[in-house]
């Protein structure tokens, strides 16, 4: 039996309140979805099999360069983390597993599994985070972690890595994620081709101990915390690595981690096309690294992903399974409204991803007619999918309106009363 942050009476009231209008539309659009031959019981259990990660380090406060300002009622601990990713589940019913970073989420390994078992959630992909120094490590990670100058910094970064695995293996994860802050800040401080060496034999070591059934997942950055150069700047280098390493490596695309205007639909194609496609961090930005949440400010760009997604899915691509995962830092929302806004908000460019009419689009790019190929995109972006949303969660047990519910539980203002304000940093945005 899985226990339950929000009481299901609770739940079942709200849901009654919006039953009427939600069946209403819900027939409404099937009626529509019909008229052009598309049966809206399939796009539905579609969506309802589309899951995302939600990472542990999203349910707390982030913050910028400038300062942190806490929220009410924070996670004091991976446990309370695990207690409000299970709140977004349970609203949601679209995101059953979370992502962990160490060492911010170190605990003992079987209170950890008993813990996910108890509130119904798996363990995604694990992070490693040798960007910023632990307590007490030996050496300083200022200077770069698996590219540094000093072997023995290096050595410390693999150990690090290993010991990630370890912990994933003992609570079900199977990928590993590495994104490194390592790059320079000035022309001449790092040599271009040795650090990018020193980091494919560093990522070698961590290749070698990872499980068969696993992937690793590295991340592109083109800058932050390093400004002039990062190691790992682009996909071009990240191809580069996911294909020096092996079968298991796989390329990563934080949507957050390019220059602005870069086309990521494009990029999301091309890997795709040659088997390298391991996996997303779903986030939004204005003009950088932003973090903001998924959908905010450029839905169509998310749309313009899922139709890459779901037209590989179309074609039958072999092997394809991406990670999908939340990556947002949420300074003055909570935490727990913007992840489930977040995860209805990738559901939704999905679903509207499975209305393109593909064969109607392959015509119009044999034709040449570039007018009705970006309208036949147009026409499935258009549509009003909130219904079909909706009654995915509804029929898996969760809210037609999970904000609404979330707020009428006063589940915020209960763990506030339990968990003092943190004013700490570790806002952990990668
Ligand atoms: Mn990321």
């Amino acid at each position: 039996m899985v226990e339950l942050k929000i009481a299901s009476d609770l739940v079942s009231a709200q849901n009654d309140k919006n039953a009427a209008w939600l069946k209403s539309d819900y027939e409404a659009l099937g009626e529509k979805f019909g008229r052009r031959g598309t049966d809206i019981e399939s796009i539905t259990a579609q969506v309802s099999e589309f899951f995302v990660a939600v990472p542990s380090w999203g349910v707390g406060t982030g913050g910028t360069r400038f300062a942190r300002f806490p929220g009410q009622g924070e996670p004091r601990s991976i446990f309370d983390k695990l207690d409000d990713c299970a709140v977004i589940h349970q609203l949601t019913q679209a995101t059953p597993t979370v992502s962990l970073h160490v060492p911010w989420d170190k605990a003992d390994l079987t209170e950890l599994k008993a813990k996910g078992d108890a509130l119904g959630l798996g363990f995604d992909a694990m992070n490693s985070n040798t960007f910023s120094d632990a307590v007490g490590q030996a050496h300083s990670y200022k200077y770069g972690s698996l590219s540094h100058t000093d072997a023995s910094t290096r050595a410390q970064a693999i150990e690090h890595n290993l010991e990630c695995i370890e912990i994933g293996k003992a609570i079900g994860s199977k990928a590993l994620t590495v994104w490194i802050g390592d790059g320079s800040n000035f022309p001449g401080q790092s040599h271009f081709t040795r650090s990018f060496e020193r980091y494919l034999a560093s990522m070698a070591e961590i290749y070698e101990a990872l499980p068969d059934d696993w992937r690793l997942f590295s991340e592109h950055k083109m800058y932050e915390p390093a400004f002039y150069s990062t190691v790992v700047q682009d996909w071009g280098t990240n191809y580069l690595i996911a294909n020096t390493l092996g079968p298991k490596a796989m390329c990563l695309v934080d949507l957050g981690h390019h220059a602005p205007n870069t086309n990521i639909e494009m990029i999301v194609a091309r890997l795709i096309q040659f088997g390298k496609l391991g996996g997303f961090h779903f986030n939004d930005s204005k003009y950088g690294d932003d973090d903001l949440d998924a959908g905010a400010i450029d839905p169509y760009r998310l749309f313009l992903v899922f139709n890459e997604l779901v037209d590989a899915e179309h074609r039958g691509v072999g092997g394809f399974h991406p990670a999908h995962m939340i990556d947002q830092s949420h300074n003055v929302t909570d935490p727990i409204e913007s992840l489930i806004s977040s995860a209805n908000e990738i559901r939704r460019a999905y679903a509207q991803a499975l209305l393109v009419d593909r064969e109607a689009l392959d015509g119009y790019q044999a034709d040449n007619d570039a007018l009705m190929a970006s309208e036949t995109l147009k026409q499935a972006y258009r549509t009003d999918v909130e219904p079909i949303l909706a009654e995915a969660r509804r029929r898996a047990g969760g809210a037609i309106d999970p904000i609404s519910a979330y707020r009428a539980s006063g589940y915020r203002k209960k763990v506030a009363l339990e968990r003092p304000a943190s004013f700490s940093g570790g806002g952990g945005i990668v």
